[in-house]
């Protein structure tokens, strides 16, 4: 198990040895900004309140002796919010291209979040496409895992279904993308 060398560090630590750069990306509403609150201060909030613009969020996480500073850009899903694309992908290290498994035209989006990405971004980046809403990973929801394995594949991104909601799978998305750009993967 690769997490097994990956521990999150919740305070501020001064001998780190490197920043990365996470973005996050998606249409509105699929749970970017819950995403960050759920991995950074364990919450979960019900109600919805778009971002506008970017907010930047720092964490730290020690892999194989090593401090990481992670720096989140958690960009709004809203085109008429996000502006100076070119910088949000600006010497990314990795990426979180997020849908919602209840609402397909968040997964078929994915191929126009790919589009940007291949135009903006330069040099190994980690994608890491993540169905997000999958509250209880034995119900049936519109966007079919399969759809979600399948589409990873094709644009050779790693996948994850989580669900911020309760908890599932939330932290191991950033170990498993921590420990790939750590080992240039
Ligand atoms: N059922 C369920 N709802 C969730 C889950 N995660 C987030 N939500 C809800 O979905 C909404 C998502 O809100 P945000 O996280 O602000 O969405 P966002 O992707 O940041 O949206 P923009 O900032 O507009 O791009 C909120 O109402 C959350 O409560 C989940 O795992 N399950
Ligand atoms: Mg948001």
């Amino acid at each position: 198990m690769k997490n097994k060398y990956i521990v999150k560090l919740n305070s501020e630590q001064k001998d780190y040895k490197v920043t990365k750069k996470i973005l996050l990306i998606g249409d509105p509403n699929v749970g970017k900004t819950s995403f960050l609150k759920r991995y950074l201060n364990d919450e979960y909030d019900n109600i919805y309140s778009p971002t506008i613009g970017t907010n930047i969020k720092s964490s730290y996480v020690s892999c194989e002796n090593n401090i990481y500073k992670l720096n989140f850009w958690d960009v709004s899903g809203q085109d008429k919010y996000r502006n100076n694309i070119q910088s949000y992908y600006k010497n990314i290290d990795g990426i979180i291209l997020m849908y919602d498994v209840n609402d397909m035209d968040t997964f078929v989006n994915i191929k126009y979040w790919m589009s940007e990405i291949n135009k903006y971004s330069s040099g190994k980046i980690i994608v890491s496409i993540v169905g997000n809403k999958f509250d209880d990973l034995t119900s049936e929801y519109e966007v079919d895992d399969i759809l979600g394995i399948n589409i990873a594949s094709k644009f050779n991104c790693k996948y994850n279904k989580i669900s911020i909601k309760n908890n599932i799978n939330v932290d191991n998305v950033i170990y498993d993308m921590i420990f790939d750009i750590v080992h240039n993967k």
